[in-house]
């Protein structure tokens, strides 16, 4: 455990990348558009959003440590220990923030958060520790332990609404090879960055964002969710009728976690092409590890469907890029995509509305 600050203070908050458009400053939360995002299969650094409860800290890896507590016993590992000690595993996910598509759901009915658009999103190689290998060394036996958790928290700062950030996935997933649950250090082959949790963060494939915890420093395995703020009182999706927040106040312990996103599709780009063409791109993310199978794109209101070119994709846990050429478009006109994913599940017209903005996935749509 390794805390740096006692109250939040930006101070020693880190430089940011300029590429971003910057949607607050303390902290610091910033996206790209979706349209630079589409141009690379892996997002490059400074493409990749920033979503932050705190400041973002120069930590000193030297000086860092997990703290590992098992149902039995608790051990502690030093960064090098990990990275020394454990097979080093790589894995191409997409980190995707639970608000993407925010502000189009604002437009329907306000909503309460950081208005994102469509670039809350990015698609990274990650390599780290798996999370199950750090368990087993430290005593774990998951058998006896149907039904628990495992709580990642930080504690090097205090958030804007608790004292530490934390966020859990069931053990299962921890402890299924398949699972693909990491302790990273890197990112796209680099230590990662202070904004993306140097030294260390959670990659909780296939889950929200919130899950991944940045800058971790314990792990509790738990036959209950993490207690944290940001598990049980925020990143759920409230029932429609509850609109306001004295409303959602009893709601919260109701309302399960979120898990896994939905199937969603974006339109991030579309470009003229000579005269009556235009052609269009875009990304799509299946929901957990159920990958996309197809993505179509139509222009006559969903009348009709062509389909897309899927340009990327790879394993499981990746986003989709995709594009299309159409021709003999009128001058102006509004496109729209849906993604359909290898169990045949579709993204349907219409998302559906709750009060923190959340999940939100209708068809994908882009003017000309
Ligand atoms: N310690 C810590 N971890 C965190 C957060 C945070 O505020 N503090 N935000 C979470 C949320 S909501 C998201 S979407 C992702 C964002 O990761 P990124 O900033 O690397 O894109 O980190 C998650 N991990
Ligand atoms: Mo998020």
């Amino acid at each position: 455990m390794v805390r740096v600050l006692e109250d939040m203070d930006y101070s020693g908050e880190v430089p940011h990348s300029e590429h971003l458009v910057v949607r607050g400053t303390e902290p610091f939360n910033a996206e790209p558009t979706a349209a630079a995002l589409v141009e690379f299969p892996i997002t490059p650094e400074d493409l990749v959003y920033c979503r932050n409860h705190s400041p973002v800290l120069d930590i000193d890896e030297s000086t860092w440590s997990v703290q590992v507590n098992g149902a039995e016993r608790s051990r502690s590992f030093t960064l090098e220990e990990l990275q020394t000690k454990f097979p080093r595993v790589e894995v191409v996910a997409a980190l995707q923030c639970a608000g993407n598509r925010r502000k189009e759901m604002d437009q329907v009915k306000p909503v309460k958060g950081i208005l994102w658009y469509d670039g809350v999103i990015a698609n990274a190689r990650w390599a780290g520790v798996r999370v199950r290998d750090i368990l087993q060394a430290s005593g774990v036996e998951s058998e006896s332990l149907q039904g628990w958790h495992v709580c990642f928290t930080s504690n090097v700062t205090p958030c804007q609404d608790d004292r530490d950030y934390g966020g859990s996935v069931p053990l299962m997933t921890a402890m299924d090879l398949a699972g693909d649950v990491l302790l990273a250090y890197e990112m796209n082959g680099q230590p990662l960055s202070p904004d993306h949790g140097y030294p260390l963060r959670v990659v909780a494939p296939g889950y929200l964002g919130a899950r991944w915890v940045k800058w971790v420093d314990t792990i509790t395995v738990s036959p209950n969710e993490s207690p944290n703020f940001y598990q049980q009182r925020d990143y759920k999706v409230l029932p429609e009728d509850v609109d306001t927040p004295e409303k959602a106040g009893p709601v919260w312990a109701k309302t399960p976690s979120l898990t896994t996103l939905p199937i969603n599709s974006v339109v991030a780009s579309v470009t003229r092409r000579g005269i009556g063409a235009i052609h269009v791109k875009g990304y799509a993310i299946g929901s957990g590890d159920v990958q996309i199978a197809t993505v179509e794109v139509s222009i006559d209101d969903g009348a009709s469907w062509i389909p897309a070119k899927i340009t990327y994709q790879e394993g499981k846990w990746s986003w989709t890029l995709w594009e299309a050429t159409l021709e003999g478009v009128s001058d102006e006109g509004v496109v729209f995509s849906r993604a359909t994913d290898r169990l045949g599940r579709r993204q349907e017209r219409e998302g559906s509305w709750n009060l923190r903005g959340v999940a939100y996935n209708p068809w994908g749509r882009g003017k000309w």
